[in-house]
C-alpha cells in the first residue's frame, strides 16, 4: 500500500511487486506516482477506492504500509498482520496494528530490501486481484458513459472526460466533497501528471487557489482545479486572482446545487438531510468567468460535454466550464456494513415522513 512517501520510487515498486507478487494500491495521495492503467497499480483504498481492494487489504498475508498515513483505520487491517515503512517516527503504528515498524525514506530502503528478499511464484493473489480490478473498471466505465442517460450529465463522465482530454503533464487540483471521488475515481492519470489537493484538511474551496499558485510557479503547465459548486462559491474571488495575474488555470465545476457530501454524511448516521442548508442556487458561472475577464463554458446534455471542456482546456486563459450534473448521484461504496445500511433507510424515512408532514 503507497502513498505520498513513494513519490520517486515506482520502478522499486514495481520490482517489489513482480518479486513478491504482490499488488500495488495507492492512498489519493499517492495516486499519480503510477499510470492508472499500469498493471501493478490495481487501484485506491476506502472511499476513494475499489472494492477488490478492501478486499486485498482484509484478505492478505501480510500489508506492507509505505510512505502512508491514511487516515481511515476501518479500511485497514486490525489484527496486526501489517508492516508499515515510513521516514516519520510518529506514524508507524498509528492508523493500524503493526507487527514491524521500520523508520527509512521509501526509495532507498526498497532497494536495501530488494536485495534481501526472495522471489515468490505463486500468483494465486495477484491473480484474483486482477480479475477483480478488470471487472471493478467495466463497472466504471459503464458509469462513466456519456450516453448513459439522455438529458442529464453524470458527474463521472465529468471527471473523465476532463481526464481523457487533459494534456500529458496536466495538474489537476482536486476540491472537497462528493466531487472528490468523482474526480479521484474518474480520472485515468498517465504517470507523469500530478494530483494536489487539500487531502489532510479537507478544506472545501482551496482547490482554484491551490490552482493559482502551482500556475504562478510554471506558466507553462497545464492546471485543472476540479470544484464542487459549493467549493467554488466560497472562494470564486480566486478566479479574479486568476485573470489579473494572466495564470490561464482551467476550472471544471460540477454544478449540482448543493453541500452534496453534506446529504450523504447526515443519512449515514441515519440523519435526515437538512435540504434547507445544503442545496442553493447558483449564479451563472460562464457569465461569471467572462465578468472577471476569462472565459466561460456550459454544458448542461451529455452531448455538450466534451466540446465544453476541451474548448476551455485550448482557450487562451482562464477559464470556467459549468457542467450542470445529476444531484443525486450515489457514489460507490467499497465496503458498506449492516449498520451504515440501517443508518441509511432510517434517514431515508425520517426523510419521507418529513415530506408527508411539511405538506
Ligand atoms: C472549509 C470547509 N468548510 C466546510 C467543510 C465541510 N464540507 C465537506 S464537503 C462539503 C460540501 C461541499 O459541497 P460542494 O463543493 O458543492 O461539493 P459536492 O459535495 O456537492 O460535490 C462541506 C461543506 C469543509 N470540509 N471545509
Ligand atoms: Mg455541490
Amino acid at each position: 500500500m503507497c502513498g505520498a512517501g513513494c513519490q520517486g520510487a515506482a520502478e522499486e515498486l514495481r520490482l517489489l511487486s513482480d518479486r513478491l507478487k504482490a499488488p500495488l494500491i495507492h492512498s489519493v495521495k499517492g495516486k499519480d506516482i503510477m499510470p492508472y492503467d499500469d498493471p501493478h497499480w490495481m487501484g485506491g483504498i476506502g472511499m476513494i477506492g475499489t472494492k477488490p481492494d478492501y478486499n486485498a487489504i482484509m484478505h492478505c498475508d501480510l500489508l506492507l504500509m509505505l510512505g502512508t498515513d491514511y487516515p481511515y483505520s476501518e479500511f485497514l487491517p486490525s489484527k496486526g498482520s501489517v508492516v508499515q515503512l515510513d521516514d516519520r517516527p510518529e506514524v508507524l503504528g498509528r492508523r493500524a496494528p503493526t507487527a514491524l515498524g521500520v523508520l527509512g525514506s521509501i526509495k532507498p530502503t526498497l532497494k536495501l530490501l530488494l536485495g534481501k528478499v526472495a522471489a515468490k511464484s505463486d500468483t494465486k493473489f495477484w491473480d484474483q486481484v486482477t480479475k477483480e480490478r478488470h471487472k471493478w473498471d467495466d463497472m466504471l466505465d459503464k458509469q462513466a458513459d456519456p450516453a448513459r442517460s439522455k438529458d442529464r450529465i453524470h458527474p463521472q463522465a465529468v471527471a473523465r472526460a476532463v481526464g481523457d482530454l487533459a494534456k500529458g503533464d496536466a495538474i489537476f487540483v482536486f476540491d472537497t466533497g462528493l466531487n472528490t471521488l468523482w474526480s479521484a475515481n474518474w480520472i485515468r492519470q498517465n504517470g507523469s501528471q500530478r494530483i494536489i489537493g487539500s487531502f489532510n484538511n479537507a478544506a472545501v474551496g482551496t482547490a482554484l487557489a491551490q490552482a493559482n499558485g502551482i500556475q504562478a510557479l510554471d506558466r507553462s503547465r497545464q492546471v485543472i482545479a476540479l470544484c464542487g459548486d459549493g467549493g467554488f462559491n466560497m472562494l470564486m474571488c480566486e478566479f479574479l486572482t486568476a485573470a489579473h495575474h494572466k495564470l490561464p488555470v482551467k476550472v471544471v465545476v460540477y454544478n449540482n446545487s448543493a453541500f452534496g457530501l453534506i446529504t450523504l454524511e447526515a443519512e449515514s448516521v441515519g440523519l435526515p438531510a437538512y435540504k434547507k442548508g445544503i442545496e442553493f442556487p447558483n449564479p451563472d458561472f460562464a457569465a461569471l468567468a467572462s465578468a472577471c475577464g476569462g472565459h466561460g463554458f456550459k454544458a448542461a446534455k451529455p452531448g455538450e460535454l466534451k466540446a465544453a471542456i476541451s474548448e476551455a482546456l485550448t482557450v487562451d486563459g482562464p477559464a470556467i466550464v459549468d457542467c450542470v450534473v445529476a444531484a443525486d448521484e450515489l457514489p460507490n461504496l467499497p465496503h458498506i456494513n449492516l449498520e451504515m445500511v440501517g443508518h441509511y433507510a432510517m434517514a431515508k424515512i425520517k426523510e419521507a415522513v418529513l415530506a408527508c408532514t411539511r405538506s
